[in-house]
């Protein structure tokens, strides 16, 4: 095996970024492992390929993504001003436009770049391509960087590892697939290390994300006879624990894992009546369906959306929605 997906046309992105001065790499706000895995194997691939590359985003590298090499490089804020000398921007796991934080007036005149694997992708780039068979970004980066030829190295492996490891679930969704595995092989000969992902990723949480998931579980409730399990996590918690977003990653997975639930929705307050939802799904249910009901989006079994108002409020939209999606 050597592509994933043999069918995919990386000639445009190619094409792209041989034409480029200066390349910008960003992933996407409230960044996760993959859009950081990916943004950091494109980057180390540049690299080699003799790119002039660098790499900014609106928000910090998480904790669990410090280990990888590379991610030290990465500048981040709202202001783009060192980056005017890039002409050529590549997104990486981003679906729409806006959850890239930047100005529409910073990208004119400039070329984008669009990678991702959302199925509800807006397709805001120059050029796109996206692929929602691909269990991760980081897949699409690996695929990319064989259509190169480009020997894979341990700073490129790694970062794609972490991105497979963390969007699959840790290889328990259904978008693994034989050739997922045999990609992970070859990120294993290259060097990706697991016992350091493991570590990094799902062993070095700081004991207040504890005092979060208490209180995330004392508000686990069951509705929809059964159907929808869900979990609200108010701003106050986060204020009194001092945890942010990354660390109420995964909470989700405690109401999706109960049996007979088919939605799974966690309700994280990001500002006071500013709310981040997410939602898990299991077939038949299309959750990216539902998220797009209420202005969001993602995939088939795991979406998102952003709603104001009171916890109250809010829930009481998003029952509605639920049911709806229950219906179907
Ligand atoms: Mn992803």
């Amino acid at each position: 095996m050597k592509f994933l997906y043999e069918d995919v046309n990386w000639q445009p992105v190619k094409d792209g970024l041989a034409q480029a001065k200066k390349i910008h790499l960003i992933a996407h706000v409230s960044p996760d492992s993959d859009t950081m895995g990916s943004q950091i194997a494109l980057y180390h691939a540049c690299v080699s390929l003799g790119f002039d590359v660098v790499m900014h985003n609106i928000d910090p590298v998480p904790r669990i993504c410090r280990y990888l090499q590379g991610s030290n490089l990465i500048t981040h804020g709202e202001d783009f001003s060192i980056l005017e000398d890039c002409d050529t921007i590549v997104a990486v796991d981003a679906g729409a436009f806006s959850r890239l934080g930047m100005r529409s007036s910073y990208v004119e005149g400039k070329t984008l770049i669009n990678i991702d694997h959302h199925a509800s992708n807006t397709r805001y780039g120059d050029i796109n391509v996206v692929d929602a068979r691909y269990c991760a970004t980081g897949a699409m980066i690996y695929d990319l960087i064989q259509s190169y030829n480009l020997p894979l190295n341990e700073v490129m492996a790694s970062p794609i590892y972490a991105a497979v490891l963390t969007d699959t679930a840790s290889f328990r969704l259904g978008t693994v697939t034989a050739d997922t595995h045999r990609m992970v092989a070859k990120l294993l000969e290259a060097g990706a290390s697991i016992e350091q992902a493991s570590r990094e990723i799902y062993q070095s949480f700081p004991k207040q994300r504890f005092d979060l998931l208490k209180y995330a579980l004392d508000s686990l409730a069951v509705k929809h006879d059964g159907l929808s399990a869900w979990i609200a996590v108010p701003y106050v918690m986060y204020e009194k624990t001092g945890m942010g977003a990354e660390d109420s990653e995964g909470f989700i997975d405690y109401a999706r894992s109960i049996a007979g639930v088919c939605v799974a929705v966690f309700l994280r307050e990001e500002s006071p009546n500013m709310w981040k939802l997410s939602f898990r799904g299991q077939y038949p249910y299309d959750v990216g369906a539902l998220a797009a009901t209420l202005g969001g989006g993602g995939h088939k079994y795991a979406s998102g959306c952003c709603l104001k108002g009171s916890l109250e409020q809010v829930q009481t939209q998003v029952f509605d929605a639920v049911s709806a999606c229950l219906q179907t």
